[in-house]
């Protein structure tokens, strides 16, 4: 069988050759035209990166090497038994561009159960931190705490061409994708469990081992997990942890410091703390109501408190979508299979009804539909997985996905050192009235 890293070299050297030719032929055409209020409000709409993994349109949403998430729930291999894709088959879509087979995901199961092991210096390093400090803090903490491990950190140390770069960023993406799972149930465990830690089984998929680290065996909770960790991989090369990680990464910086620090990025509440924010928004409404399943008219009237003490509504709205997330409508049709009676969903459901003419209404918001994470937690909850503080990072495995892929084709396409102009309010001034 030709090996996953040979067959992303020779997809690389093709793709390549092509990036040569565009440049030669095309490389002073014009593709936009950036304007004062853009450089001011968010680079909104600049196109100026490039990202193999994905693409995001507006309309229809998020399509990984041209297939869209309900393609991805048809075609790409699943356990046994199961409905749901297997995440390992995303990656290996996003990095070499074509979808796998069973056996060939198997391969990539078995690649990342044998890379698993975390040194036990990582552990002892969350220990350090205080119980009460957030997980997604304990996770980035961890990630930097496993630098130690980086092949390109040891290779680049010891003096290397430029040409190898690639091989050994492949090899530290493969074994961080490996050992994630096991650091973020640690510090699951460790936090929520009083410390009783699970040893990881190495005969399960790379998600369903991580519910079982968790302490989740449910065959729900395990389809839950392999849908999660598919549809929250990657969102095209623009958004905070992609942008981060991919920036970080052009310094040459290895693969375990680039991904921590998008992850101080995925930490955000504008970006995947969105999620818990949800949880949190909607138990502080029922807590207000005085518990029990609040109506329509009760929902609309917490909206518009929410927004009148100028506060954003979590769980909707998005820089780049303009329609209901395909990944919240995955979420939903998992839940009318699976749960469509659980009050939660039904009150998250009910949000959906009431919560967008609302942001209409205002005339402001660009995106008045529900993202990704306005649906996620109460799926988590049905389960058992309570504790709201530590989705994201589960977001945050999910991502190394995608990510790390990216990283990858960063390295092996040889992209350069990110480093966009900045100026200052006096230049802009000057340079628009000319005084
Ligand atoms: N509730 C209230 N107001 C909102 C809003 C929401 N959900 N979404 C946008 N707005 C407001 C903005 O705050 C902004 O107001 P001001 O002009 O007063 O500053 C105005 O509408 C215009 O914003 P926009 O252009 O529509 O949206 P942005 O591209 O600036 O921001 C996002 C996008 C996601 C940060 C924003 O919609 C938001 O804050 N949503 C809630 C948080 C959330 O769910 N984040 C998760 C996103 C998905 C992810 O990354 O995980």
């Amino acid at each position: 069988m030709v090996q996953i890293k040979d067959k992303f070299k020779v997809k690389a050297d093709e793709l390549n050759a092509t990036v040569k030719e565009i440049l030669k032929e095309h490389g002073s055409d014009k593709i936009g035209e950036v304007t004062v209020a853009q450089v001011y409000q968010g680079m909104r709409g600049i196109t100026g990166l490039v990202s193999e993994t994905s693409l995001l349109d507006a309309n229809e949403g998020i399509r990984f090497r041209g297939y869209s998430i309900p393609e991805l729930r048809e075609k790409l291999p699943k356990v046994n038994g199961g409905a749901e894709p297997l995440p390992e088959g995303l990656f290996y879509l996003m990095l070499i561009g074509e979808l796998p087979d069973t056996e060939q995901v198997q391969e990539l199961s078995g690649i990342l159960a044998r890379r698993s092991h975390v040194p036990n210096h990582v552990f002892a390093t969350i220990d350090a931190l205080p119980i009460n400090t957030h997980p997604m803090t304990m996770f980035t903490t961890g990630v930097l705490a496993l630098q130690t491990e980086s092949l390109f950190a040891k290779a680049y140390a010891d003096g290397i061409n430029k040409k190898e770069y690639w091989g050994y960023m492949y090899e530290d993406a493969l074994n961080l994708i490996a050992r994630l799972p096991r650091v973020a149930a640690y510090i699951y465990r460790r936090k929520y469990k009083n410390n009783y830690h699970i040893q990881p089984n190495g005969m399960l998929d790379w998600a369903g081992n991580f519910a079982h680290m968790l302490g989740y065996e449910d065959e729900g909770f395990k389809e839950l997990m392999r849908l999660y960790m598919t549809i929250h991989a990657d969102h095209e090369g623009g958004n905070v942890s992609a942008h981060t990680t991919h920036l970080v990464g052009s310094a040459l910086s290895d693969a375990y410091l680039s991904f921590a620090a998008g992850m101080t990025g995925l930490a955000g509440p504008l970006h995947g703390l969105a999620n818990q924010e949800v949880i949190k928004w909607i138990l502080a409404m029922q807590q207000e109501l005085g518990g029990g399943t609040p109506t329509k008219e009760q929902i609309a009237a917490y909206v518009r408190k929410t927004l009148a003490d100028g506060k954003v509504v979590p769980g909707y709205g998005h820089a780049v979508l303009r329609k209901t997330d395909p990944r919240f409508t995955a979420q939903m049709e998992f839940a009318k299979k699976h749960l469509p009676d659980d009050a939660l969903v039904n009150i998250v459901w009910n949000v959906y009804e009431t919560v967008p003419p609302i942001l209409q209404e205002l005339g402001k918001v660009k995106n008045p539909w529900p993202n990704v994470d306005a649906h996620s937690g109460a799926l988590l909850v049905h389960y058992g997985l309570v504790e709201y503080e530590f989705y994201t990072v589960l977001f945050g495995v999910s991502r190394a996905l995608g990510v790390l892929a990216s990283l990858c084709w960063d390295r092996v396409m040889g992209q350069p050192l990110e480093r966009p102009k900045s100026v200052t309010s006096e230049w802009m001034q000057l340079f628009v009235t000319g005084k």
